[in-house]
This record gives structure tokens, C-alpha cells and sequence, in this order.
């Protein structure tokens, strides 16, 4: 266990192998520039080879704002060509965040627009404190969503509810996001270290080689029809029966003791 670059625009801190990165530009709302696109690659460069990783739970430094969307006041400078690279590549940290073969979660505490929403849809799921605002804001600035927004919205919240989002900039609250299936689960903002302590412990206790599979299975699987994803996990399941932990988690349930993962 170890506290990384406490003081970096991305902090990180790892515990028994559940990392805490916070966006920690708190005098922008944690907007996104590219130095903060850096130090997600430079993170995503370490979790990628952490073989102990068990889970990523992410948040925004502050009480305010989880990341009030990309940086304005440097994207009021790109051109096209600098805006299609600062796009491409931060949607490149995103897929690489989301294939993360542990669970990534979203903590939303606060502004969550633009590519902030962006970042909590790239995470597998994302739970919100109660003081949340959630928007796709960018057509209020003559812009569309380029941190997959487009995309990713739509299959998270359905297209109807995620063009009426992304075509109006309108904002809404956690309890709204709650409604519509944008987060899991709303609760008091100051309850969200508490949750992110309860969820590492159960990230810690489930397989991880099998929680890396089911990630597996759902993103691969969702992108295709039903019959071949159905094929992929039929294969993925038996690939579970080649490994150790299903002997080890079906012999301490024989056993009546915990698994030992
Ligand atoms: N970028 C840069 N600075 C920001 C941003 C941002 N997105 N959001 C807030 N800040 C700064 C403010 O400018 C302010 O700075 P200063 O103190 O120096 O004036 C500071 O943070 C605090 O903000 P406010 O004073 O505005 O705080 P309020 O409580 O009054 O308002 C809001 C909070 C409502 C969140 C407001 O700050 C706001 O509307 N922010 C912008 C939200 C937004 O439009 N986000 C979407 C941006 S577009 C986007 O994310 C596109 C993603 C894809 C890009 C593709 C790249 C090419």
C-alpha cells in the first residue's frame, strides 16, 4: 500500500489493492486539460500491470465538483486538428480506464458536465452523493460531447432521455440521474467514503480472475447480437472451470469457510 503523487492533478492512493484516484483540480472544478489526461495515462500505465488490482473507485478533489467537464479556456484555443487529438486521446484513456479487469466506479461528489459526465460513463457504474448535477452542456457552448458521450450515453440511459440530454445542455440532479439509470444509487454527499470503504472490502473478497471474465463478458457481449454473446459466454464460463478459483470458492462453500481468493 502506498499514497502516489498526492499533490498531482490526478492523486492517487492505493489500498490493499483498491485505488482511489481523485481529479484534484479543485480552483477549476476539476476540469479536464490535458495535463489531467496525462496523469490518467500515466495511472492507467501502473493499474494496467497491477496484478493485485481488485478495483478503481474515482472522485473530484473538493466538496463541489466531481469534474465540471473539459477545460473551457483550453478548448477556446484548439483548433480543429488540436480538438479531434485532444478528443481522440481522451477517449482512448477512457476505453482504457473502462477495460480495466477490475470494477471502475464513479463517486460522483458534485459537477458532474461535459466530459466529467463523460468520465462517469466510461466507469462501470457510478453512485452519486445528493448535491450531484449531472449534463451534457456542450451544445450551450456550440460543441458536442467528444469524450464518447454520444455513445455512451445513449446505451447507459436509453436515446431517447440521452438525446433530450445532449440536445438541450439541460442539467439535472442525483435524484433525477437515480430515475433514469445514470447512477445506481444516490446518498448523502459525506456517506461516499463510507460506501467506497463498504465496496472495496466486497471488490476484495470476489474472484478477480472471474470478475475480470464478467467484465469481459458484458462489454464484448453487449456489442454484438445476442447469439454470438450468448457464445461468448458459454466459452468464458468454461474457461472459469480451467482455473483455481473455482475449485478454491467451491470448496470453501462446501466447507463452510470464506474463499480464499
Ligand atoms: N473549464 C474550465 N474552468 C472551469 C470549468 C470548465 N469546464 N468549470 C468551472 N470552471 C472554473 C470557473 O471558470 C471558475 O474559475 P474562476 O474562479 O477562475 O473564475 C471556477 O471553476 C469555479 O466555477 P464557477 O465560479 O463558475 O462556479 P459556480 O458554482 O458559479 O458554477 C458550474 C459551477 C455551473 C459548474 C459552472 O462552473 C459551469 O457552468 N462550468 C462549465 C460547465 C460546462 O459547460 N462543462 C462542459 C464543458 S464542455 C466539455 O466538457 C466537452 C467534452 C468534450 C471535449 C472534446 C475536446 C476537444
Amino acid at each position: 500500500d502506498h499514497l502516489g503523487a498526492a499533490d498531482s492533478v490526478v492523486a492517487w492512493h492505493r489500498h490493499e489493492g483498491v485505488v482511489r484516484l481523485t481529479v484534484n483540480r479543485p480552483k477549476a472544478l476539476n476540469a479536464l486539460n490535458e495535463e489531467v489526461i496525462e496523469a490518467l495515462e500515466t495511472a492507467l500505465d501502473a493499474l494496467e500491470r497491477d496484478a493485485e488490482l481488485r478495483g478503481v473507485l474515482i472522485s473530484g478533489a473538493g466538496d463541489k465538483a466531481f469534474v465540471a467537464g473539459a477545460d473551457i479556456t483550453r478548448m477556446r484555443e484548439l483548433t480543429a486538428p488540436e480538438a479531434r487529438a485532444f478528443a481522440g486521446r481522451a477517449q482512448t484513456v477512457l476505453k482504457r480506464l473502462e477495460r480495466l479487469p477490475v470494477p471502475v466506479v464513479a463517486l460522483v461528489n458534485g459537477f458532474c458536465l461535459g466530459g466529467g459526465c463523460e468520465l462517469a460513463l466510461a466507469c462501470d457504474w457510478a453512485v452519486a452523493g445528493d448535491n450531484a448535477v449531472f449534463g451534457q452542456p456542450e451544445v450551450q457552448l456550440g460543441i458536442i460531447p467528444g469524450f464518447g458521450g454520444t455513445q455512451r450515453l445513449p446505451r447507459r440511459v436509453g436515446p431517447a432521455m440521452a438525446l433530450e440530454l445532449v440536445t438541450t445542455g439541460r442539467k439535472i440532479d442525483a435524484a433525477e440521474a437515480l430515475r433514469i439509470g445514470l447512477v445506481n444509487q444516490v446518498m448523502p454527499q459525506a456517506e461516499l467514503d463510507t460506501y467506497a470503504e463498504t465496496l472495496g472490502d466486497e471488490l476484495r473478497a470476489s474472484a478477480p480472475g472471474a470478475v475480470g471474465t464478467a467484465k469481459r463478458a458484458l462489454y464484448d457481449g453487449m456489442e454484438q447480437p445476442l447469439d454470438s454473446a450468448l457464445a461468448l459466454e458459454t466459452g468464458l464460463f468454461a474457461l472459469c472451470f480451467a482455473g483455481d478459483e473455482q475449485a478454491e470458492g467451491m470448496a470453501a462453500f462446501v466447507e463452510k469457510r470464506p474463499a480464499r481468493f
